[in-house]
């Protein structure tokens, strides 16, 4: 009797959560060596657009074509996702992924390195990515799909809206508040009780001392102005 796999996959409670992730670039192999270390999930596949990656592995998983194959790994017992996108400006990608996700029905996936050291007492959203040696203290609030990269720290009392993204080594001082899609580039310092608008950008390296408004990019020590992006955010670098 010949069994197909995706039968087989529906029958068989899965002793650990079929997930996919969507992306294949540097950020989902970051990704990936934290999930290696993520009891309860199987790595199922990665969706990425460009078709010369298909048929191709990422750190042994297979690259299985673009995102329309979503429908076909669910029925092969695919229920939890990953937004494997690191994005350096521009969120929107992220956020029209990882809605993407939830319209299919698809669980988002916590992600957490061994290493990040995350008080008990914070509040994460869905599909939070913590990468190594970060630091998140007490009664700080992140939002969905909220990035906070290798050895970044998010110091007490921040708030951290939806898609935002704090870079590698990026610090955050106390009860900072970061607005929604915006991204604290690599090394950024940003004292404490400022506020940072939605859709706005931090430079590499910056030292904000003032509140920085919706849709601007900063740079500098101290930061000021570069200039002012468009409300969906152009993709900046
Ligand atoms: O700086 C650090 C530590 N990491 C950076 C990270 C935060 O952002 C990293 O150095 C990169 O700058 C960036 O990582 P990412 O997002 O992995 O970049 P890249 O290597 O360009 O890979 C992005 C992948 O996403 C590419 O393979 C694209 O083809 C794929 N992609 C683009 N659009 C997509 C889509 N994949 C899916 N599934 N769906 C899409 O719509």
């Amino acid at each position: 009797m010949n069994i197909s796999r995706s039968y087989l996959y529906r029958i068989i409670k899965p002793l650990k959560d079929r997930l996919v992730i969507l992306g294949a670039g540097g950020h989902a192999r970051v990704l990936l060596d934290i999930l290696s270390d993520t009891p309860g999930f199987v790595v199922h596949a990665v969706l990425d657009p460009c078709k010369m990656l298909w048929c191709t592995n990422l750190c042994d998983v297979p690259i299985r074509g673009g995102d329309e194959l979503l429908p076909d790994l669910i029925k092969e017992g695919v229920t939890h996702f990953v937004i494997g996108l690191g994005s350096v400006g521009n969120p929107c990608l992220r956020r029209r992924l990882f809605e993407l996700g939830l319209l299919y029905g698809l669980v988002p996936v916590n992600l957490i390195h061994p290493t990040a050291a995350c008080s008990s007492n914070v509040h994460i959203g869905d599909g939070v990515q913590l990468l190594a040696l970060s630091v998140i203290n007490t009664g700080a609030i992140l939002g969905k799909n909220v990035i906070v990269n290798t050895g970044a720290i998010v110091e007490h009392d921040c708030m951290l809206n939806d898609y935002v993204h704090v870079g590698p080594g990026a610090t955050l001082g106390g009860s900072v508040h970061v607005g929604e899609g915006t991204h604290i580039g690599l090394g950024a310092s940003i004292l404490q009780d400022i506020k940072i608008g939605r859709n706005s950008i931090v430079g590499a390296g910056a030292v904000v001392v003032d509140d920085v408004p919706h849709d601007v990019v900063v740079v500098g020590v101290p930061a000021r102005i570069l200039r002012h992006r468009g409300r969906a955010g152009e993709n900046d670098k």
